[in-house]
């Protein structure tokens, strides 16, 4: 380095703060995380909120609604996600600025977390089931629902909830098509959702694509291949790329609206054990960010992550990387403001 150059970076940096920063999209993020140029808030700081967003009641004025939907009677194995919730809570230091699409949520769009999902009774899946659907019609248009389970049964009351004018398409991230039917006498276990959703008329099959299917339960899921959704194997996704992957999920989904709904188990347990139906052999946290962040600029109306269950987390490692993968569904969402 020669002595000139070393010179101008000792005139503009040598007595800089940490919040001066040149680049006008850099600086939108220092606004949002430096209070004056000289303090910063400490990440482990005040109440937990779901990816440190401010805490609002009710939906006035939002873009975007992060919600907790604390509810785990639809498990068919290990119990635990209810915790879901508060775990992700917990979880600092994500984002706020996106490096790889360049953006950051929280300058673009009005984004609160409000809180959960109210239940009358712990102990009753069908008064959930109605709770949850209640609650997410009281939702005014042009707020968008993300949301933080529970298991993966939450999703069709949501669903009802947000598809009742026009079916939605569905980019949906797992081990388990969750197209299964009633057994034990309940149609709305965590291994159903998306066979009842696409039944009742809120949810397009044609429009629906499963990535990262794998695991034990293969036989109950030929609704998936019989109404018409796209499954992608892990074993695709791995021969395909993510690239591909990607396109083809766009090709499914075109231009109307889409949920996006990311089981955690769809990763490999070595990165989230912390879950009730974990399976050996899946997605990589950056395969699963390479996917999301693909679907930049779909009209993305809802979403959610599920199924973090912390009591199977000792490093807490899968509910950081549950909020990453909140992170990445919501700034994709907000490649699409309105
Ligand atoms: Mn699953």
């Amino acid at each position: 380095m020669d002595a000139e150059k070393l010179q101008r970076l000792r005139d503009k940096y040598a007595n800089a703060l940490g919040g001066e920063v040149h680049d006008p999209a850099l600086k939108k993020v220092i606004d949002l995380v430096f209070s004056d140029p000289q303090r910063r808030k400490p990440p482990y700081s005040g109440i937990p909120t779901l990816l440190d967003a401010p805490m609002q009641e009710g939906f006035e004025g939002l873009d975007v609604a992060l919600i907790g939907v604390p509810m785990d009677l639809g498990v068919t194995n290990r119990p635990g996600a209810r915790f879901g919730p508060r775990a992700l809570r917990d979880i600092e230091r994500i984002g706020p600025y996106h490096h790889e699409l360049k953006r950051a949520p929280f300058a673009e769009m009005k984004v609160a977390d409000v809180g959960d999902v109210p239940f009358r009774s712990r102990f009753s899946l069908e008064m959930c089931m109605q709770d949850i659907e209640t609650y997410y019609r009281t939702i005014p248009e042009g707020v968008r629902p993300l949301s933080v389970g529970g298991d993966h049964s939450i999703t069709y009351p949501v669903m009802r909830a947000l598809g009742t004018d026009r079916p939605l398409g569905m980019v949906h991230i797992d081990a388990h098509c969750d197209t299964g039917g009633e057994y034990d006498y309940s149609k709305f276990h965590h291994g159903g959702p998306f066979r009842q959703a696409v039944l009742d008329g809120v949810l397009d099959p044609e429009r629906s694509i499963q990535i990262g299917i794998r695991g034990s339960s293969e036989m109950i899921w030929e609704f998936s291949y019989d109404s018409g959704m796209t499954v992608l194997h892990i074993e695709d996704v791995t021969r395909m790329g993510t690239d591909a992957v990607v396109a083809k999920a766009r090709e499914v989904i075109g231009d109307g609206p889409v949920y996006v709904t990311f089981d955690v188990d769809g990763l490999d347990p070595a990165y989230a054990p912390g879950t009730g139906t974990p399976e050996v052999g899946g997605l990589t946290p950056r395969e699963a960010q390479a996917i999301l962040r693909g679907l930049d600029g779909l009209d993305i109306i809802g979403g959610d992550v599920v199924e973090v269950a912390p009591q199977y987390d000792a490093t807490t490692n899968t509910a950081l990387t549950g909020g990453q993968m909140l992170f990445e569904i919501l700034t994709a969402m907000a490649g699409r403001k309105g």
